[in-house]
């Protein structure tokens, strides 16, 4: 939001800042609060798990209320094509930065699990420029431009929790039910090796 004066804070300072919103009006306050803050990259080391695979899910905390995890981005790295099953999500940049393409779904069939997709917008997502899903617009995919050659780490608040969503194929007009894993929780890998 142009014109705010963005403070810098820890990782853990977010979440107690976030712990202590009402549950009432949380999803105002919490885009407020994203809005305002800026990353301190340090306080994320913990977290940093990066793949050649693919971009790494990492758990930093989660209530019943809302999950914050850190997404750890290759360069070339992408999300799918999805959804967040109705639930908000928000996202700030701890390192680098990343794109997010918008999708607008047309012909919905849920029998055939079938739909069109049209792109709509694309919106680059910085230190200092946080964003927030657009709720009538929910389907997106994100990813980490190979050519900017740096790797991302990216902070994504989701309210409430969510642990499958739904993934689009829009070269085949299908899409379908997928879980959602970590790859670490609490700064400890799951699965040490993979
Ligand atoms: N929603 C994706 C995930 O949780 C990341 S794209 O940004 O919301 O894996
Ligand atoms: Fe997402």
């Amino acid at each position: 939001m142009p014109g705010r004066t963005l403070v810098t804070l820890a990782i853990d300072d977010l979440v107690r800042e976030l712990e202590r919103l009402p549950e009432e009006g949380f999803v105002e306050a919490a885009r407020d609060v994203v809005h305002g803050r800026v990353l301190a990259p340090r306080s994320l080391e913990p977290y940093q798990f990066f793949s050649t695979r693919h971009y790494t899910r990492n758990l930093i905390f989660k209530n019943d209320l809302f999950e914050l995890l850190a997404l750890c981005w290759e360069p070339g790295q992408q999300s799918s094509v999805h959804n967040h099953r109705g639930q908000q999500c928000w996202m700030m940049m701890g390192l680098g930065r990343l794109e997010n393409l918008n999708f607008r779904v047309h012909d919905r069939d849920e029998v055939a699990r079938t739909c069109r997709l049209e792109p709509t917008s694309v919106i680059e997502i910085t230190r200092d420029q946080a964003m927030s899903v657009d709720p009538d617009e929910p389907v997106h995919l994100i990813r980490n431009v190979e050519a900017w050659g740096e790797r991302a780490l990216s902070v994504h608040l989701y309210s409430r929790p969510f642990d499958t969503c739904e993934v689009y194929c829009p070269e085949r007009g299908i899409y379908m039910d997928v879980q959602l894993s970590y790859w670490s929780t609490h700064g400890r890998p799951c699965a040490p090796g993979r």
